[in-house]
């Protein structure tokens, strides 16, 4: 974790002086996804892997920004692997808004040794997780299990990250979906039913319609959902039957964080967690938020067509 905490310093004092630098713009590469990669993508990855390869805790890494595993040098092996992507929602960083870096983590059963299989394994075995989000403060939110989240902001001054929310807990219903409403023409009928319902409530639910918010970033997206409640989505439509949002290093991390927090996150027919990824960079749908709201959306999928059924026929 003093690793980890080290690469999201370095990111958040690149983020805070990137357009005085000259780190805004594209480096020219395309990465795995076929998304331009941006400088501070770039550099953000370099930041990451020297620092988790020196901590000697890591056997190998999976960096959204790399297409194959990160192997570390085998003095500096250690018996876990972590996930991340070094930093989300960069296709909104020219326009400064908050961005962040997504991390997972995993024991591996044959440590220093271990090959890839040993994480291609359900989410469920994630034993820690965490995002830090790079906005007007920048805030580091871990969980190790045992049903508790902790939230730290870093004190600029000190250079420290303090704990500000311990304990975060998700409300089990909010008053706010987050989702891009501009894909609604692809949607199937489960994610269209269940979206009419946060913004049209029937008379019987006694609900008042739901706000509606959405950064386009997921950490920010995530981080607020977890404080205010509601729902945040990225579910399959029909240009992306298996949704944007990557399984190792952006669905689980976050599913774990939100379970732990006391919400839940399901793809819409399947918690998130019981996912068993075929790829280091596979994409799932994934719906998160409070247990009443993630129940709301349960319901949406079991009563009608979706995407996810199709894809299962
Ligand atoms: P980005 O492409 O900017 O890196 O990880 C992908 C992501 O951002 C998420 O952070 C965000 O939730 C999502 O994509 C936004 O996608 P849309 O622009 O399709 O809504």
């Amino acid at each position: 974790m003093n690793a980890v905490q080290v690469g999201c310093k370095f990111v958040e004092s690149c983020v805070r002086k990137a357009r005085l630098i000259n780190l805004v713009g594209l480096a020219g590469n395309t990465n795995v996804q076929g998304e331009d990669q941006k400088k501070l993508d770039v550099l953000s990855n370099e930041m990451f892997v020297n620092a988790l390869v020196a901590s000697g805790k890591f056997s190998f890494m999976v960096s959204e920004e790399v297409d194959d595993i990160v192997t570390v040098p085998e003095e500096l092996r250690g018996k876990y692997c972590i996930t991340f992507d070094p930093l989300d929602g960069s296709s909104n960083i020219d326009a400064g808004v908050n961005v962040g870096t997504i991390f997972g983590i995993w024991r591996l059963p044959s440590g220093a040794d271990a090959t890839v299989d040993e994480i291609l394994v359900p989410g469920s075995e994630i034993i820690a997780g965490g995002y830090c989000m790079y906005g007007s403060s920048c805030n580091l939110i871990l969980t190790f299990g045992n049903s508790r989240v902790e939230g730290f902001t870093l004190d600029p001054a000190l250079g420290e990250f303090i704990l500000t929310h311990p304990n975060i807990r998700i409300p089990s219903r909010g008053k706010i979906y987050s989702v891009n409403e501009g894909n609604t023409l692809y949607w199937d009928d489960a994610t269209k039913a269940y979206f009419d319902s946060v913004k049209f409530p029937s008379a019987e639910s006694g609900r008042k319609p739901y706000s509606a918010r959405y950064i386009g970033s997921m950490v920010a997206d995530v981080h607020r959902t977890l404080l205010y409640g509601g729902v945040f989505a990225y579910p399959s439509d029909r240009k992306s039957r298996s949704g944007k949002l990557r399984i190792l290093y952006e669905s689980f991390p976050m599913a774990f964080i939100t379970e732990q927090a006391g919400g839940k996150a399901t793809t819409g027919t399947q918690r998130v967690l019981d996912i068993v990824p075929k790829h280091i960079h596979d994409r799932c749908p994934i719906f998160l938020g409070g247990t009443d709201d993630i129940a709301d959306v349960e319901a949406a999928f079991a009563s009608n067509n979706n995407w996810l059924n199709d894809t299962q026929k």
